[in-house]
């Protein structure tokens, strides 16, 4: 008898998903190995470190020099009975991870699978004799895990003719080059194809597109054919050297190592990250991140449609550094409580970073159930939170950590939910607080929302229009001179806010004025009230002592107040206009009732 269960995994919010990669979308978290040769050297190379400050242990043997017989000799630092590739699935686990990439052949060229097309492989240099691909897979489909492999296609320092960087000085044949693909990089991937049951993805690591490298499109096209032939359901990375929008083979976009999404985009992408700075096991790694800075990327990426792949390093002998296992097992406590926030979840139609208490993720559930999860980075010390957008009033507000799902008090008015929440947040870390809805939440586009704490800031990230060209002149020397425009033509901007309080609110604006009167206006008009507020010299301020760091000074004004009578939309407008000499620097606009 054959049974059936339907299992909800619920609808995703992601658009555009090619079937092939439902799964990855869905499982948004997985892990990412590197391991090989490199992880004996620890970073350091005859007493010497790595000579880069882009400090990644893998490279050891392109950045020192390394002769290949020399660098093979680091099979003798492997602790061969120790190693156990179960217990990095069982890590992936723990971890709330739902997926293995594991660097079957980084660009030393050294493949850690008994590889019959190419000697320089774990099999032929390991005593017993280990197929360190064989053992994952093994442990990948005993603990219901998926497994993708890292293969190297572009670079290789083993093959004569492989790519490696110094080719930039003495040139390289495309004929030799082809050869190389030909004779190891085709076989190999053959190999790993069919010797290893269902592979998940193929990853690959050119993080240039195909036209800019030796590689060709041809070269690549067969890759992908071949994979198509061999497991038509493996997933394939934008590494591979062709974009996601010219090639719909391509599965998924790979962002730049540690590199965290900025924009909701409809196709699957990924961010592959470290814990710290390093690939491969490096012996004075000193950069970890923060469990919360590791949760925020998982949660910023998944409210952003995106996924998350995050490295161990294990060592010559297995083990994964404490550092990393205790931030892989604190994420994976979150996640079993949380889970739900981010398995099958992804973007929002409200902008991600709205709000300043943290980040939204959304789904619906496969029981129709429309549900937006808020990601609490801190507890807000008035127990409020408060959220700006959504024009629909939700039927039930929760913890996320709370089993008995007992209702949170909330106020609802237009466009504000205003949530009471208790003493202390359930978990911790990041609180997920969760708002259900019947039908998919409608929002107010474009609107600036108010801070938890309370007030509204008022600047050219959240203004719905502004006319007169200028250009935002980003932060310099280290910030201390913040974002801003130089108002040298009459500028008008205009925001969107809500107010769910009506009464009086006072209204500062930021600027810097360094000449020794006025040099310009500031004009705000709601409705039929105006303020006007003529600038102040503003004068200078130091960085740091003794460092010659003289900075215009930006300084809060009071412009005056306004009474806003009663709750509902309104339209803040600003003109800024300097005077024909002098010009002003303007920085934001800041508007809290008066109590
Ligand atoms: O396998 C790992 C690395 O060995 C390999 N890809 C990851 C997954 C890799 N090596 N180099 N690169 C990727 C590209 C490096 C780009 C960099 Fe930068 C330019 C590193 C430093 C400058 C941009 C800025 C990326 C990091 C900082």
């Amino acid at each position: 008898m054959v049974l059936f269960f339907l299992i909800p995994l619920g609808v995703l919010a992601q658009k555009y998903t090619g079937k092939r990669a439902e799964w990855f979308v869905h499982d948004r978290f997985g892990m990412f190995i590197h391991w090989g040769l490199y992880s004996g050297a620890e970073g350091y190379w005859k007493g010497e470190k790595l000579r880069y400050g882009n400090d990644y242990a893998e490279w050891i043997q392109y950045r020192n020099r390394i002769a290949k017989e020399e660098y093979l000799k680091l099979t003798d630092r492997f602790d061969w009975d120790k190693i156990n590739p179960e217990e990095w699935v069982i890590l992936a686990k723990e971890a709330g991870m739902k997926y293995v990439t594991i660097t079957a052949k980084h660009h030393d060229g050294f493949a850690l699978w008994n590889s019959a097309s190419n000697d320089y492989n774990i099999y032929e240099h390991s005593k017993p004799k280990r197929d360190i691909i064989k053992e994952l897979s093994a442990a990948c489909k005993k603990h219901g895990l998926k497994m993708g492999l890292y293969y190297s296609h572009w670079v290789d320092w083993e093959h004569p003719d492989g790519w490696d960087h110094t080719k930039e000085i003495y040139g390289i044949d495309q004929e030799a080059y082809d050869g190389y693909w030909q004779e190891k990089v085709i076989p190999q991937m053959r190999e790993l194809l069919t010797q290893y049951e269902d592979i998940g993805m193929i990853w690959f690591d050119m993080w240039f597109h195909h036209s800019e490298t030796v590689v060709s499109k041809e070269q690549l096209v067969q890759i992908k054919e071949l994979i198509r032939e061999l497991q038509p359901d493996c997933l394939i990375n934008s590494r591979l050297g062709l974009s996601v929008e010219e090639d719909s083979d391509v599965d998924f976009r790979t962002l730049g190592d540690n590199q965290l999404g900025k924009n909701k985009l409809e196709y699957p992408w990924q961010t592959p990250a470290t814990v710290a700075h390093s690939w491969g096991f490096h012996a004075t790694e000193n950069q970890w991140k923060s469990t919360s800075t590791l949760l925020r990327s998982l949660i910023g990426n998944v409210g952003l449609n995106g996924n998350f792949m995050l490295n161990i390093g294990p060592r010559a002998n297995g083990e994964v550094p404490y550092e990393i296992e205790t931030r892989l097992k604190a994420m994976g406590d979150w996640l079993k409580t949380n889970g739900e926030a981010i398995y099958g979840s992804g973007a929002f139609d409200l902008p991600n970073d709205q709000h300043d208490w943290g980040l939204m993720t959304y789904k619906l559930t496969g029981e129709g159930t429309h549900k937006t999860f808020l990601h609490l980075f801190n507890w807000p010390l008035n127990k409020k939170l408060k959220v700006s957008g959504i024009v629909d009033q939700p039927r039930k507000i929760y913890l996320l950590a709370d089993k008995q799902k007992e209702p949170l008090n909330f106020d609802f008015n237009q466009a504000k939910i205003t949530i009471a929440l208790p003493d202390k947040p359930m978990n911790q870390y990041v609180a997920v607080v969760v708002m259900e809805f019947d039908d998919k939440p409608q929002i107010e586009r474009g609107l600036a929302a108010e801070l938890n704490a309370g007030g509204y800031s008022l600047d050219f990230n959240n203004t719905v229009s502004m006319n007169g060209e200028t250009k935002i002149i980003t932060p310099s020397r280290r910030g201390s001179i913040p974002r801003h425009i130089n108002v040298d033509q009459p500028l008008t901007m205009r925001w969107n806010i809500f107010i769910d309080k009506p009464g009086d609110y006072f209204f500062d604006t930021s600027y810097s004025n360094q000449a020794t009167g006025s040099n310009g206006q500031i004009m705000v008009t709601v409705g039929n009230d105006k303020l006007i507020h003529q600038t102040k010299p503003t004068g200078k301020t130091v960085g740091e002592a003794n460092n010659r760091w003289v900075i215009d000074n930006f300084a809060s004004n009071r412009m005056g107040h306004i009474n806003f009578g009663k709750s509902g939309f309104y339209d803040v407008e600003l003109k800024l206009m300097s005077d024909l000499e002098k010009k002003f620097k303007w920085q934001w606009l800041w508007l809290e009732p008066i109590n």
